[in-house]
């Protein structure tokens, strides 16, 4: 395989012929089953080198009886104890700055990124060098898989802040040879910036999330601009889901006249884009010799079969400063096997990453994620740019309303517009949601990750109570 070295070193000088599919074409296409073997190795050799630097990893083993040495398969590597998040935050706090797993020599940490800490203390990424550098060629050859060349100019509208989806985006494209444009997003009035930076500059491809796309597109829209006039190739995603879910994508798609596609995983697991797709299509490749994924079941946190859905657990195979082995996602998807029809021979996710467990609510007796709500009330024409779906988490019974903004071409059809919703919704979901008109522009428009579900059992009832 190319450049496969423990720990990983890369050639920087190293570029395809633009005219190449692939950036590393053995190790992407190889039969998936002798790519597995090597990958058994290079686990045992992370689990090696965290047990011998890393004593979160060696109290966690020890107290489970396993010792790196007894991993002898990939599915004894299952029986491996898993880490969740909280335990990552809880071992921060006990041993600062980067906690026990951090498996290098504090001098050698050279950039610090971290999470926003909006749901509990923030976690801070210890980044060495050799990591920084391994994530910006693990990012370049997936973005060469979406067909980003030396000569694209690439947008980096996500915050450049703590959020390492921006960061790996700037230095992938970067090792890749394009020309990058970290103009970031969030800043009062930076959208309309945006717009006309994006023009002047000859931007080709845009980096960030799904909802900021179609932000900006309004945004284009209110300034006299139609989107699709601004020159995109294509948009890359990650942070949300989005991509994979189809009326998002079809709307992104035709608001700019340009390739759509998802990737991204998490950032604890950086290069986070090991998820990514290669081909205009859904859905998002799972790059088994980057990140090794499995998809489990949530309780018992052994993989699933091809087919089935569980929840991804990763296990970074390039990393030093912070290896990541066994972290639980929490994120639902439904993976396939490997297929050589695609090209690259890594296991698929056909409709991408569709949400989180802890997001799924049940309403009489039906398992409802938010994104499917999303596909439904965005597919509808008239569809104003923003909703909320309404929830209340009860003791007894979940009960769901969903606020739809609408273009006033519909304000003159209202009653068989919202009928039209609800019908859908109820056939998709298989229960029934009250759904409630809202004028365009209602609701605020978010520059990063979405939050569409409210929990509020008040507004709930004055919606229900509402004709
Ligand atoms: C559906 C992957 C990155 C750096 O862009 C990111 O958002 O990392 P972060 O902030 O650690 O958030 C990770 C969570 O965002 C995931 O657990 C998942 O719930 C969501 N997410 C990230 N990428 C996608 C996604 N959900 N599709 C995606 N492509």
């Amino acid at each position: 395989m190319e450049q496969w070295s423990w720990p990983p070193r890369y050639d920087e000088s190293y570029r395809p012929d633009p005219a190449e599919r692939f950036w590393f074409r053995r190790r992407e296409t190889m039969p998936a089953d002798e790519r597995d073997e090597a990958i058994l190795v290079r686990i045992r050799r992370v689990m090696e080198y965290a047990w011998e630097n890393a004593p979160f990893y060696r109290r966690k083993w020890d107290e489970a009886g396993i010792h790196p040495s007894s991993i002898k398969s990939l599915a004894d590597f299952e029986k491996v104890p898993v880490v969740r998040k909280e335990e990552l935050r809880a071992d921060q706090a006990e041993n600062e700055p980067f906690g026990s797993y951090l498996a290098v020599p504090l001098s050698e940490v050279k950039h610090i990124n971290g999470t926003s800490g909006t749901t509990g203390r923030p976690t801070a990424f210890g980044i060495s060098e050799r990591d920084w550098r391994s994530v910006a060629n693990a990012h370049a050859r997936v973005m060469w898989a979406m067909g980003i060349r030396p000569d694209d100019t690439v947008l980096v509208a996500s915050p450049l802040s703590l959020y390492w989806g921006s960061w790996g985006a700037y230095i992938g494209a970067e090792r890749l040879g394009a020309r990058v444009f970290p103009f970031g997003a969030g800043t009062a009035g930076q959208t309309a910036r945006t717009v006309r930076w994006m023009r002047q500059m000859g931007v080709t491809v845009f980096y960030g999330t799904p909802s900021y796309a179609l932000h900006l597109a309004e945004v284009a829209r209110d300034e006299g601009v139609d989107p699709a006039s601004l020159g995109l190739r294509k948009l890359f995603f990650s942070g949300e889901p989005g991509a994979s879910v189809p009326s998002i994508r079809s709307r992104i798609t035709e608001a700019f006249d340009a390739q759509v596609y998802d990737s991204g995983s998490m950032a604890e697991v950086s290069p986070w884009m090991h998820l990514g797709a290669g081909s205009d299509e859904p859905g998002v490749l799972c790059w088994q010799d980057l990140v090794y994924t499995e998809v489990c079941d949530p309780t018992g946190l052994n993989r699933v079969d091809y087919g089935s859905e569980g929840t991804p657990v990763y296990t970074t195979l390039e990393r030093t400063s912070q290896p990541m082995i066994r972290l639980v996602s929490g994120d639902l998807t439904r993976w396939e096997a490997p297929s050589a029809d695609r090209g690259r021979t890594y296991p698929f996710l056909p409709r991408g990453i569709y949400g989180r467990i802890d997001d799924m609510f049940t309403v009489r007796g039906e398992n409802v994620y938010p994104s499917a709500i999303d596909d439904v009330v965005m597919a509808a024409h008239g569809y104003g740019g923003e909703h909320r779906i309404v929830i209340s988490r009860d003791s007894t019974m979940d009960s769901l309303a969903v606020q739809v903004e609408y273009e006033d071409a519909v304000s003159s059809s209202l009653e068989s517009w919202v009928a039209g919703i609800a019908d859908r919704l109820r056939t998709v979901l298989g229960v029934g949601a009250k759904v409630v008109p809202v004028r365009q522009q209602t609701f605020d428009r978010t520059e990063f990750k979405a939050r569409r579900v409210v929990d509020d059992r008040d507004l709930l009832r004055r919606l229900e109570g509402a004709s």
